[in-house]
């Protein structure tokens, strides 16, 4: 897609990254405010942490699962890779011996890389999952993007066998299931290939899982009970030129149909691939849409799914219109309406699921928040009007008091006149008595009283003197 895509698929899968890291940033938050808030137990805390390593990790993985040689990696190639201008995974005649491979984007290292499990580690019971923790059991080999050609080169490692005796094909449970005894058997070298890749898509979260045909699928039990149930998107590819095989049915029935049943059943899709095969330069196009068209009713009719869900194309010629820019040939190959059908159909979906998971991961914690913090904040609502109600009084009680103080002050005012004006009054009397009792004024009268007893002879006289004197006073 990239360098030829219409941008549909690039849209869908940034809205489906940008919503993963809405939400992981929403639950983050949500956690952070718990820990200030102090409202979560131990359990809200363990459900917050797997939340958060769910969406951590969450990557939306796209399985491409068929029979050996109906196509896949040609798709992969054609879908996702056209803009290298060359097939970046090997897609080869006749039966390829892949091991599972996954292809996305590793933040962690700077280099890309293809890294394998060897075929050996089968020998043990740990599943594929336990070595992916330890790269130091995986043999790294490093890819350079300037040379796309060094590239595929080093990638179509995933596709190399060997001969090993029958006994240590046993040993690894590939020995021939026909009942035939070899001397020796063709087996994969490597059970498991990580591709990891810059390109925008696979940047944002997008995984790619290619995985080899029947008989390879049903040697890694873990693909089928862990890998493709994990898938957001499984991509079923039968072949018009074989038309559903027994294998194919087979391989349907064992690993797919399950999925496909699921509530989410949507997320697989059926691709009939090859369609180019029944172009006829001799039959008119209508004739050939026809008969395309056919095939496709029989193709959903013998896997029971819709007719709407069965999307015929040409990976092969929509690899080479999308390099070559033939848009008359992309048009042909049908890969478009593919894409856009995962892009518009399949991702938005995804998108709505992933809310779910983290509905049911943190819903109940959130509407618990929710109403512990909507009864605070009644409660701060009340406390807050009743603050309201009380500032209303006491700017009553203040006015009150202001008016009281005032009319205290006019009272002291008018005191503090009359005050003055007695002082003043009381100043003048008293500067009046103490003339009245200047010494001067007591000896003339004194002297005077003394001369009038004197001259009196009688007591009544002398008592008149006294009043006199004492009057004068
Ligand atoms: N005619 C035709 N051949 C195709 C198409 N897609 C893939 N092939 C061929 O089918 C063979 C197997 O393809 P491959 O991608 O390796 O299939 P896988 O085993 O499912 O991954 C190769 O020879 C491809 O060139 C197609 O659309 N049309
Ligand atoms: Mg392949």
């Amino acid at each position: 897609m990239a360098g030829a895509g219409d941008g549909t698929l690039e849209r869908e899968v940034g809205a489906y990254a940008a919503s993963r890291s809405g939400l992981l940033e929403g639950v983050q938050a949500f956690q952070a405010w718990l820990e200030d808030f102090g409202e979560a137990s131990a359990e809200d805390d363990l459900r917050l942490y797997e939340t958060l390593e769910a969406l951590r990790h969450d990557r939306l993985t796209v399985a491409f699962v068929a029979e050996f040689s109906r196509g896949k990696s040609e798709l992969i190639n054609a879908i996702f890779f056209a803009g290298h201008g060359r097939r970046l995974l090997p897609s080869q005649a006749g039966r390829t011996t892949m091991c599972p491979t996954e292809i996305f984007h590793d933040a962690e290292s700077e280099r890309p890389y293809v890294r394998l499990l060897p075929i050996e580690t089968r020998r043990t019971d740990i599943p594929v999952s336990e070595y992916r923790r330890d790269p130091i059991h995986w043999v790294t080999l490093y890819l350079d993007p300037a040379d796309p050609e060094g590239m595929a080169e080093t990638i179509a490692e995933i596709v190399r066998t060997k001969h090993v005796p029958l006994a240590q094909a046993r040993e690894l449970g590939l020995a021939p299931q026909d009942g035939s005894a070899p001397e020796t058997v063709e087996v994969p070298k490597w059970r498991h290939a990580l591709i990891s890749f810059p390109h925008p898509l696979l940047e944002q979260g997008l995984a790619i899982l290619d995985t080899p045909g029947l008989n390879a699928i049903g040697a890694e039990p873990e693909l089928t009970l862990n890998a493709l149930p994990a898938a957001q998107a499984v991509l079923f590819v039968v072949g018009a030129d074989t038309g559903v095989t027994r294998s194919d049915l087979e391989m349907w029935n064992e690993h797919v149909a399950r999925l496909a049943r699921r509530g989410d059943g949507q997320g697989v899709i059926v691709v009939l691939n090859k369609i180019d095969t029944l172009w006829d330069e001799l039959r008119s196009r209508e004739e050939v849409e026809a008969a395309i068209e056919r095939q496709r009713q029989e193709v959903a009719g013998i896997l029971g799914v819709d007719v709407a869900q069965v999307f015929p194309v040409s990976a092969q010629k929509g690899l080479v219109a999308k390099v070559r820019g033939d848009e008359a040939l992309l048009a042909r190959s049908r890969l478009r309406a593919l894409e856009r059908h995962f892009a518009e159909a399949v991702l938005p979906r995804k998108r709505a699921i992933l809310r779910e998971a983290v509905h049911r991961g943190v819903g109940d914690q959130l509407d618990n928040a929710r109403s512990v913090v909507g009864g605070r904040l009644e409660q701060a609502r009340a406390q807050l009007n009743e603050l309201r109600s009380l500032s209303g009084k006491n700017v009553a009680v203040l006015e009150d008091l202001l008016k009281k103080a005032r009319a205290e002050q006019a009272t002291y005012l008018r005191h503090l006149q009359s005050y003055q004006s007695s002082k003043r009054l009381l100043q003048k009397q008293a500067r009046e008595l103490l003339a009245a009792l200047s010494l001067e004024r007591i000896d003339r009268r004194i002297h005077a009283a003394r001369v009038e007893m004197a001259k009196s002879w009688t007591t009544a006289g002398l008592k008149r003197s006294m009043r006199t004197l004492f009057d004068g006073l």
